[in-house]
């Protein structure tokens, strides 16, 4: 390889523009793309007019940095994701590209504030949850270490649904985000791709006598590809995000158009046009439907097809260089399906022999395992895969066939047991395809997303799989970009980390631990607390906003924000506010540091018992922040439409952190990485991430409490009753008995029952009330430790001094040493 550098340290800023250039492109964009006029311009029209200054820019670096990697013919990575939950662009954008200074005095001079001009962006809310986020903050820190990489994915026409709340219930509203056009993104019609889908798979033979597989589809579809440029922080590389829209093929529709039939070719355009059209909903829940499984083949047969132009235009039909140029990270089982698919064009398309071909396939694929939740494992039926991808289904055979006999029966000969429990295809009334062993059979790496979660995935979900491949198995703890997540949220904070430690930060986070030295500087005391008061007033007003609620802040912000889900407990959330808001009316004169309890989460729609959970969420808040008896001590807030912009602005005023996770299930989590960053103590179980995040800022930094994953397992090996803590707690047993009156439901007794209903007859399957006891110590230890001011600022700045190592870069360069090997290359 000839790389120029062998640093991914990113570079400085190339020489920023002024204010004053970029005011000259700005009006001339006003003029020449937006066709109006300084005196008549709307907000959204000078937003998109900036955005097109800045895309002057971000399209220089595009090109010099594919034209790069063109020239050096470089390794790269292709990372396979569903999910890519972006948010805003324009802030991001030009903090990268180190313009946000002058953009918003260029900005001012015209008239106008830039924090005006975001708010004129819809969020690229091409995700659900910490999975598509994961692979925002990826693909930042691919192109901040000039990393050679595309991101891969779908380009919804609607992404995650808007959130609004009636009545206290959760209604859901499909997100146009790109209604009137995405300034970030380039179409690229001269990339556009053909996917078969459906029809029948035929035997033949050639001259010389050998078998070939012949798949004659039913229906084919063109993917169009989207590019979003993603700008390195400070660096010169401009990477690309390449989504693919759905589209009838021309082909196909001409002949039915021909024949007549304007309504039917009409039809089957939208047919293949709903496969873009939108975003599944179900965060961890696996939805089994058709369409899905034609999502996943779609993009992943578009960027297959894609990769491979690319590298034929280097290398010819000559594939022996293929694995050396091409890793594919496989963002969860969801783009699974890419692994036959490549065998099909491998053996099939380009007539390779299997043995040659799975090798191949095997040296390109690694799979990251984000859940170890059972629902969330997904498994096709081989009926529907058999008529979506029918030659698919028979290679998926074939390469189960070789892994029963030559790896399985080796290893376990005669053991039927094994390979029933090793096998790609679940026997049983439905056969199902898994998704996750064929996974791990078709990559040479697999990843857990952190330390304990690696560890269950070797131990409970892939045992057998490890004693085949021990060293196939690995850890990469997740992290997130400081860039986003601090610097361009945290200004205040952000500015004051500049002073302190240096401005490398950003994209050295280890860097912040200098602060440590000044935990105790009561000056730093004083100007860490004083800036988190001004992003606490800054929140204050935006949930007055949104909620009507007016809170206070100098009370404790205490934030929990994910999607909604049992084990994550939100409930265990509410039951200690309602026992807060018992304790009070028992005794007026309860002494507790006033508090505001702040909520965001979306429920999958479909997702009964969580809808449950926000509506009593809602009406407990409703109650008790109207109750005079309660003089302010507790408020309840819950943010309507929780998103990536959302959290930026909730994120730099926590005070505490709620990580409340049943142990074991949490595989990683990354908002509790965002908000300790953030100065906010966590309140956490000993699960994913947090166990990491424990070890970093130290046991006097955070408070943690409840079962280990080790006494999760023991206590449900040993019948856990949930009943008994029912029974055996007062306040348990109150609070629960409340849910069920009208007290909060005036005039409708048993509107919030649900939750209860789960706890005790449904088992508590997430322990619950096990926890609970433990979990309002440890909100007392919280109250306690907020009185001493002086001790809080220092736990608060020990946590931004302490969590460098989550920063997204730190995952990547492990992702480049364990799995990769990938070099930078450097882009001039
Ligand atoms: C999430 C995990 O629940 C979360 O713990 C982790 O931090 C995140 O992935 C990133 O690794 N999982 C998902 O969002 N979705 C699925 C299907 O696992």
């Amino acid at each position: 390889m000839t790389n120029k550098t062998t640093s991914n340290k990113p570079t400085t800023a190339a020489q920023p523009l002024t204010a004053e250039q970029l005011k000259e492109r700005i009006v001339r964009h006003l003029h020449a793309t937006l066709g109006t006029d300084l005196n008549k311009a709307s907000p959204q029209a000078w937003w998109r007019a900036t955005c097109a200054a800045v895309n002057e820019s971000v399209f220089d670096g595009l090109r010099t940095t594919q034209r790069e990697h063109y020239e050096q013919d470089t390794r790269a990575v292709h990372y396979f994701s569903l999910e890519y939950l972006m948010g805003r662009l324009f802030s991001n954008n030009l903090h990268n590209l180190g313009l946000y200074q002058s953009a918003k005095q260029a900005l001012a001079e015209l008239g106008h504030d830039i924090t005006e001009l975001e708010e004129q962006e819809e969020d690229m809310a091409l995700g659900n949850g910490g999975l598509g986020r994961l692979a925002a903050c990826f693909i930042d820190s691919l192109a901040t270490m000039n990393l050679p990489a595309v991101g891969y994915g779908i380009h919804y026409e609607h992404g995650l649904f808007q959130q609004e709340f009636q009545a206290g219930r959760q209604i859901e509203r499909p997100d146009s985000w790109r209604e009137y056009g995405n300034p970030w993104e380039i179409c690229r019609p001269e990339s556009v791709q053909e996917v078969s889908v459906y029809g029948y798979v035929e035997t033949v033979y050639d001259l010389q006598g050998r078998m070939k597989k012949v798949w004659h589809p039913g229906r084919i579809i063109k993917g169009v590809p989207w590019d979003i440029p993603v700008v390195g922080y400070h660096g010169s590389s401009v990477n690309v995000l390449r989504l693919w829209e759905s589209r009838a093929s021309d082909f196909f529709n001409w002949d039915v158009f021909n024949s007549g039939g304007y309504v039917d070719a009409s039809r089957e355009n939208i047919e293949a046009e709903t496969i873009s059209k939108v975003l599944y909903p179900n965060d961890e829940t696996e939805a089994g439907k058709e369409l899905r499984l034609i999502q996943q083949y779609f993009f992943c047969s578009c960027s297959l097809k894609d990769m491979i132009r690319r590298y034929k235009r280097a290398h010819g039909d000559d594939w022996s260089q293929f694995p050396q140029q091409v890793v594919i990270q496989l963002n969860d089982t969801h783009p699974a399906v890419a692994i036959p698919e490549l065998m099909r064009i491998l053996v099939d398309r380009a007539d390779m022999v299997w043995d040659e071909a799975w090798a191949i396939c095997q040296q390109v694929f690694a799979y990251t395992n984000h859940t170890l939740l059972p629902e969330a494992l997904e498994s096709w039926s081989v009926r529907m895969f058999e008529k979506v991808l029918p030659r698919h289904l028979e290679i998926i055979y074939e390469i189960n066939r070789r892994f029963l006999l030559e790896q399985v029966d080796v290893r376990w000969p005669g053991d039927n047991d094994k390979k029933r429990k090793l096998s790609i295809i679940e026997e049983g009334h439905e056969p199902m395809v898994r998704m996750g062993h064929l996974s791990v059979v078709g990559s040479f790496r697999v990843n857990g997303v952190a330390e304990v979660h690696s560890k269950l995935v070797q131990s409970d979900l892939f045992p057998e799989m490890v004693a085949l491949w021990p060293d196939k198995f690995t850890n990469v703890t997740n992290g997130v970009t400081p860039r986003r997540w601090l610097k361009a949220c945290n200004p205040r904070l952000s500015s004051m980390l500049d002073r302190l430690v240096g401005t490398e930060w950003p994209t050295d986070l280890k860097r912040l631990s200098k602060l440590a030295a000044y935990a105790d500087d009561v000056k730093v005391q004083d100007d860490f607390m004083a800036i988190k008061q001004q992003n606490k007033a800054d929140l204050a007003k935006v949930i007055n906003e949104l909620t009507g609620v007016a809170v206070d802040p100098a009370a404790i912000f205490d934030i929990q924000i994910k999607r909604l889900h049992e084990y994550k407990r939100q409930h265990l959330n509410l039951l200690h506010i309602l026992a807060l808001y018992r304790r009070i009316l028992q005794n007026p004169d309860y002494d507790m540091v006033p508090r505001v309890f702040i909520f965001g989460a979306k429920a999958a729609p479909g997702y009964k018992l969580a809808k449950e959970i926000i509506y009593a969420i809602n009406k407990v808040a409703e109650k008790i922040n109207h109750d005079k008896r309660v003089k302010d001590r507790i408020k309840v807030v819950f943010m309507p439409n929780y998103r990536v912009t959302l959290a930026e602005k909730m994120i730099p005023a926590a005070d505490v952190s709620e990580q409340i996770s049943t142990a074991g299930k949490e595989a990683s989590g990354t908002g509790n990485m965002k908000l300790a960053l953030n100065g906010a103590i966590t309140v956490g179980t000993l699960d994913g991430a947090n166990i990491e995040i424990a070890e970093e800022v130290g046991a006097d930094n955070i408070a943690i409490f409840g079962l280990t994953v080790d006494e999760v397992k023991d206590l449900h090996r040993s019948g856990y009753h949930s009943r008994d803590y029912y029974h055996n707690n007062p306040e348990i047993k109150a609070v629960l008995d409340w849910l069920e009156t009208d007290y909060f439901t005036p005039g409708k007794p048993g509107e919030l029952s649900a939750i209860k209903h789960s706890l005790l007859e449904g088992g508590d399957p997430y322990l619950v009330l096990a926890d609970f006891e433990a979990y309002q110590a440890a909100q007392q230890q919280i109250d306690g430790w907020y009185r001493d001011k002086a001790g809080w600022a220092k736990k608060a700045i020990m946590n931004t001094a302490c969590v460098g190592k989550f920063t997204s870069d730190r995952s990547i360069q492990d992702y480049v040493d364990r799995v990769w090997q990938l070099k930078p290359c450097h882009v001039d």
